[in-house]
């Protein structure tokens, strides 16, 4: 039973972020209020000898309505007392990308395959979140394993964001995005 309130939301128990870094690939999406990446989004998640979780994210953006680019950013987590619930700062490679401080929720993984991430931006004065986003991560760019498809909706159902998300395509535009930017 989910009665969609955002203090109510189960996240990753025991969250691993040793376990949890490398290359997630974002399959599946839903949007919060504003822009976002569009599409081809890769996130790799770091964890540095301090032990604090860092990551890249690359993705398509559209940006001044009609400004088709690859986006870099980059965020640092800081750690919060549940393992699961960081809070995010976020910037661009470039000053006319996005900046910000998101929370960062890991909502479920298997370290391996998939993971689910959500992100509420604004708790509604009812306790329900009034914008949020969430990725759909796979390990693998084609996609979700058909036996983690149940555990997926389910989750986005907890999350009560079911039917509101959006296929990822990957198209490998972005791939050589870190060669190009020297130039
Ligand atoms: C996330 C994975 C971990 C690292 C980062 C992420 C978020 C990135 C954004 C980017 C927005 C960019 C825009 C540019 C015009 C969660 C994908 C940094 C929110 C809108």
């Amino acid at each position: 039973a989910q009665d969609c309130q955002v203090a109510n939301i189960q996240v990753m128990q025991n969250f691993n972020k040793t376990m949890y870094a490398g290359t997630w690939y974002a399959v599946g999406k839903k949007d919060p209020d504003g822009l976002f990446l569009l599409d081809n989004i890769v996130a790799t998640f770091s964890i540095g000898e301090d032990g604090k979780m860092t990551a890249t994210a690359k993705g398509r953006v559209i940006i001044l309505d009609n400004w088709e680019m690859c986006a870099e950013m980059f965020g640092t987590f800081e750690e919060t007392p549940e393992p699961a619930k960081f809070k995010m700062k976020y910037w661009g490679a470039a000053s006319y990308l996005q900046s910000g401080n998101d929370n960062h929720w890991v909502i479920d993984t298997d370290y391996d395959n998939y993971a689910i991430h959500y992100s509420c931006r604004v708790v509604d004065t009812d306790g329900t979140c009034l914008d949020s986003y969430s990725l759909i991560f796979s390990r693998h760019p084609t996609g979700l394993r058909a036996e983690d498809q149940p555990t997926v909706t389910q989750k986005k159902l907890e999350l009560c964001l079911l039917g509101k998300y959006r296929r990822v395509p990957h198209t490998g535009e972005m791939r050589f995005t870190s060669l190009l930017h020297v130039f």
